[in-house]
């Protein structure tokens, strides 16, 4: 039911990756070889300082290898780009525990509730038993969204009233979990970024909820960023590491966009790993990702 990493790249590699095959095809490297290829791992959206870091290191290679051609740059490349995606510690929603927590963060609009139901059928396909809890209380759009959700993966959602205390409705999720024997808890949470409603102090009580009432909760704290959004992406990321303990990434909307290149940004400069890539707007529309497929498929 769900798609493969490879097949989620279309965009990616048809667009940018596709054209850096190009440049690094046929003759020997010249300054333009280095300028295009510059360019284009900045139209990726690789961001300018892993860009630089990238050129620095192939061009230390070209020196210490003796490469030459540009064809020899590929495979230099690839392993470079590779090295970035530094494995992460074990991934905790994979560990089998009598609940795992799971708070999902980002800004509105980024697919946060999209992705808990994508998620919610992942896990449940792999035979855990996952409720949902509906703590962006701030519209009551938000909680009809995450039921929608819920009754598509078919899973339970646990929901206050509008308006209420997120943290309360973190609190009944952990409490219906354990009374209802659910071994998965996923979080929703607001993302609205605007200066009258704090955020950060509304995410930061329902990580305390979390740490509060079960054994080493949250046991992920997963980012929503949406690709389309690019490096903005990464300053946003920045605001919510700064009141949450971020330990992971879920990158939506690759399908609409050719910016995959933000990938090896988020591992380099946030030093998250990304754990799901999200492909499109359907409950199958997720992969898992993985550093040696993500690398090959940008290339093939
Ligand atoms: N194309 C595409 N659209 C997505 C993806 N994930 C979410 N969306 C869309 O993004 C919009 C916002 O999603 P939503 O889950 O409501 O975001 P939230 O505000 O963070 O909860 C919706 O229109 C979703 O259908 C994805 O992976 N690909
Ligand atoms: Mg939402």
């Amino acid at each position: 039911m769900f798609k493969n990493l490879r097949d989620s790249l279309s965009r990616t590699r048809q667009s940018v990756f596709g054209q850096i095959a190009g440049v690094l095809g046929a003759g020997d490297i010249t300054d333009e070889t280095w300028e295009d290829l510059e360019a284009l791992l900045i139209q990726a959206d690789v961001g300018v300082p892993t860009t630089m870091f990238l050129v620095d290191q192939l061009r230390g290679r070209v020196a210490s290898e003796g490469l030459y051609r540009a064809d020899q740059l590929t495979s230099a490349l690839k392993e470079e780009l590779r090295a970035i995606l530094v494995e992460p510690g074990v991934f905790k929603l994979e560990e089998e525990r009598l609940l795992t927590v799971v708070m999902i963060v980002g800004v509105n609009g980024s697919g946060k509730t999209t992705s808990i139901g994508k998620l919610a059928t992942y896990y449940k396909d792999k035979g855990r038993k996952v409720m949902l809890a509906a703590a962006d209380t701030f519209r009551a759009a938000a909680i009809e969204q995450l039921q929608i959700w819920g009754d598509r993966a078919n899973v339970p959602v646990i929901a206050g009233q509008p308006g209420g205390d997120p943290g309360a409705t973190a609190y009944d999720g952990i409490r219906a979990a354990r009374a209802r024997g659910y071994d998965m808890l996923i979080i929703d949470t607001a993302g609205r970024l605007h200066t009258k409603y704090n955020l950060m102090r509304e995410l930061e009580k329902v990580y305390s909820v979390c740490q509060k009432s079960v054994h080493q909760a949250p046991h992920e704290v997963l980012l929503v960023l949406d690709a389309p959004t690019g490096q903005n992406a990464l300053v946003q990321a920045q605001k919510f590491k700064e009141s949450v303990h971020v330990t992971g990434v879920m990158l939506t909307k690759l399908d609409s966009t050719a910016k995959g290149g933000m990938v090896f940004a988020i591992y380099r400069e946030l030093g998250l790993p990304v754990r799901f890539v999200g492909t499109g707007e359907k409950l199958g529309d997720l992969a898992v990702f993985d550093a040696d497929l993500f690398v090959e498929a940008l290339f093939e």
